[in-house]
């Protein structure tokens, strides 16, 4: 199952939602329309990632399931899709290959498709686990040009997408003027926008902004109804 085109993408945290959470997620997320489900944490998880990956799978049957892993050990083949990430905002090699090199043995016994994804962490307002985890900083939130030189560079190396990332739980979303500028440096990749999105409006503007798509996490922990989702559908449609 392949995830392409445009919308809303549901972030699923292994450590923070247990199988049955994450049955009832799937299928409130189904019923709304959402275009798939990225799972993963910056920290833990591997144990859980499985169980999590399969629950969302059975609940939401034709809605791509995609990693979006904080190592390589959170691998699992539960999955429709592994974002293969490096970390290019940083300058920590663990992040930009070394996690990709461990991957490799997995990968080899179960071929699950990748998407190498240049992930850039934007400052949103307040430390965030991908900062302190990975032990590297976010670009400036006032520095469009900046991100999108980082952007281009991805995407000269040969990366097939981007994803700019405020952090889980950020005071403040990704700006529209970084979204804009990496939109136009990057024009013809899959451009993931999440971190610090709460309300339909915010999500809104990120796809107005260039986003295909935008991720929400935090905001659905506690328990969304499909009614809260359709809101957030319809916002990035
Ligand atoms: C974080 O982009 C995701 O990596 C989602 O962030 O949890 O703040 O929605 P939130």
């Amino acid at each position: 199952m392949r995830l392409d085109g445009q919308g809303l993408l549901v972030l699923v945290d292994p450590v923070r939602t247990d199988g049955a959470a994450a049955a009832r997620i799937g299928r409130a997320a189904k019923a709304a329309g959402v275009r798939g489900f990225l799972i993963g944490s910056s920290f833990d998880g591997a144990a859980q990632t499985h169980a999590v990956a399969r629950a969302l799978r059975e609940s939401a049957p034709g809605v791509p399931v995609a990693l979006f892993p904080g190592s390589a050990m959170q691998l699992t083949d539960q999955v429709d899709l592994v974002l293969f990430l490096s970390l290019v905002s940083g300058r920590n090699p663990q992040y930009l290959i070394e996690e990709h090199v461990r991957a490799v043995p997995f990968l080899r016994q179960h071929p699950v498709p990748t998407l190498s994804t240049a992930y850039i962490l934007i400052d949103g307002g307040r430390v965030t686990s991908v900062e302190s985890v990975s032990q590297t900083r976010p670009l400036p939130a006032d520095k469009p040009e900046l991100a999108a030189a980082h952007a281009t560079a991805a995407n000269l190396i040969g990366m097939q997408a981007i994803y700019l990332d405020a952090g889980s739980g950020a005071d403040r979303p990704v700006s529209t003027d970084v979204i804009r500028a990496c939109r136009a440096a990057v024009p013809n990749r899959p451009l993931f926008v999440g971190g610090g999105i709460r309300t339909p409006d915010q999500a809104h503007v990120a796809r107005q902004a260039g986003a295909d798509f935008v991720v929400i996490g935090t905001v659905l922990e506690q328990d969304p109804g499909v009614r809260e989702l359709e809101a957030f559908v319809e916002a990035v449609r």
